[in-house]
C-alpha cells in the first residue's frame, strides 16, 4: 500500500518571522496567507524497514524531516516510512517548499496510517515540521494564530480569485535557512519586540481587508508587513540580506504599476523571489513588466489553490490498483 498526497505552497501576506521561546514550533506572531494552485509538492509514503527520504529523486539526509517524524511518533503510531517527495518548482529558494513539503507529508502520513485527524489536527502536525506548513493544509485565504496555532480558512480562493505573478531572481538554495534566520532575528534585532507588538492589530486589519475584499487596504498591509520583516532581517546581526538587485527592481516596477492604476502589490519571503499579487485583469501586464527586468530568470503565474489532499493506492495485482480519495 502506498499513499500519495498533494499540497501547494502558500505565500504569507502577513508574515511569520520568529518563534515563541517555547516548545511546539509556535510562531511569535499571527500570519495570513494565500495558497497557490499551479506550484505543487507530491509526496508518496510506503512502509519500509527504516525511514528513507528522497527529494526530487535524490536520497536526502534531511534532519528536519527525520526529527519531525520522531516528534509525530510521540503521539501517533507511525511505522518506518519510505518517503518520496517532488516539487515542480525550485526547492528552498523562497518559494515556500517547506510549507508544501510538510503539509503533504502530514497529509500522506495521516491517510496512510489511518490516524483519522481533523484538518485542524493535521495542521498542527504540519506546523510541528514547519510553521508555514500549517497554512498549506487549507486552500484560499488562511490564518494561523494563537491560542491553538492551528491554521483555519478565512475565505475560499473562489470568493476572491486573485492572481500571483512570481519573478524568479535566483534558483539556488538560500544562504541562511528560515529557521536559523528567524532565530537570529529574535535574538539580535533591536526591532523584534516592535515587530511582535504590531502583529495583532495588523492581523485584525488584514482579516477585515480580506473579508471585505478591500484590495487597497490588503495591498498596504501586505507591503508593510513584508518590508517590516525585511527590516528585521537587515537589522539582525550578522544581517540577513535575501534580496538581489533584481528583487529591488521588481519592487520598484510594481510600485510604478500601482501608481499607474494596476491593482497589484508585492511581497518577498526569505529569498530573492518577488511575488506580485494582483487582480486577474492586470496579471498579463504585471508579468510582462517583471519579465523585462534584467536578472529576472523567469516568471510564472499561479491562482489560488486548494488545501492538501491524499489518495491511497492499494495494490491488487501487478497491473492494477484502486484509489481511495480522502
Ligand atoms: C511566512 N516564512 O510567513 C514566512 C515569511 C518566510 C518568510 O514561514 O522554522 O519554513 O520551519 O517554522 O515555516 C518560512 O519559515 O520556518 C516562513 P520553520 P518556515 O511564510
Amino acid at each position: 500500500m502506498r499513499t500519495t498526497a498533494v499540497a501547494h505552497p502558500n505565500i504569507a501576506l502577513l508574515k511569520y518571522w520568529g518563534k515563541q521561546d517555547a516548545p511546539g514550533n509556535l510562531p511569535a506572531t499571527p500570519s495570513l496567507s494565500i495558497t497557490l494552485d499551479s506550484l505543487t509538492t507530491t509526496t508518496t509514503v510506503a512502509e519500509a524497514d527504516s525511514d528513507q527520504f528522497r527529494l526530487n529523486g535524490q536520497v536526502a539526509a534531511d534532519a528536519k524531516v527525520l526529527r519531525t517524524l520522531a516528534n509525530w511518533r510521540r503521539d501517533h503510531p507511525i511505522p518506518p516510512l519510505a518517503i518520496s517527495s517532488r516539487n515542480n518548482f525550485p526547492t528552498a529558494a523562497g518559494l515556500a517548499s517547506s510549507a508544501s513539503g510538510f503539509a503533504a507529508l502530514a497529509t500522506a502520513v495521516d491517510a496512510h496510517c489511518g490516524l483519522g485527524l481533523t484538518k485542524a489536527e493535521r495542521s498542527e502536525l504540519a506546523r510541528r515540521g514547519s510553521a508555514s506548513a500549517a497554512r498549506s493544509i487549507h486552500g484560499g485565504f488562511v490564518t494561523l494564530a494563537g491560542p491553538d496555532w492551528r491554521a483555519a480558512q478565512l475565505l475560499p480562493g473562489a470568493a476572491w480569485p486573485l492572481r500571483v505573478v512570481v519573478a524568479i531572481a535566483a534558483t539556488g538554495p538560500k544562504a541562511v535557512p528560515s529557521t536559523e534566520g528567524m532565530e537570529r532575528s529574535r535574538t539580535t534585532s533591536p526591532h523584534f519586540d516592535a515587530w511582535v507588538a504590531s502583529a495583532a492589530p495588523d492581523f485584525a486589519a488584514m482579516k477585515q481587508a480580506v473579508s471585505t475584499r478591500d484590495f487597497a487596504a490588503l495591498a498596504d498591509l501586505a507591503e508593510a508587513s513584508c518590508l517590516q520583516m525585511h527590516a528585521l532581517m537587515f537589522s539582525s546581526r550578522p544581517p540577513l540580506l535575501y534580496w538581489t538587485g533584481a528583487t529591488v527592481e521588481c519592487l520598484r516596477t510594481i510600485r510604478e504599476l500601482r501608481a499607474e492604476g494596476c491593482q497589484v502589490f508585492a511581497t518577498v519571503d526569505a529569498g530573492p523571489q518577488v511575488k506580485a499579487v494582483c487582480e486577474p485583469r492586470d496579471a498579463e501586464r504585471v508579468e510582462a513588466a517583471l519579465r523585462r527586468i534584467g536578472g529576472v530568470a523567469e516568471t510564472l503565474q499561479a491562482g489560488l489553490g486548494p488545501g492538501a489532499t491524499a489518495s491511497i493506492q492499494r495494490a491488487i495485482s501487478a497491473n492494477a490498483c484502486c484509489s481511495l480519495h480522502s
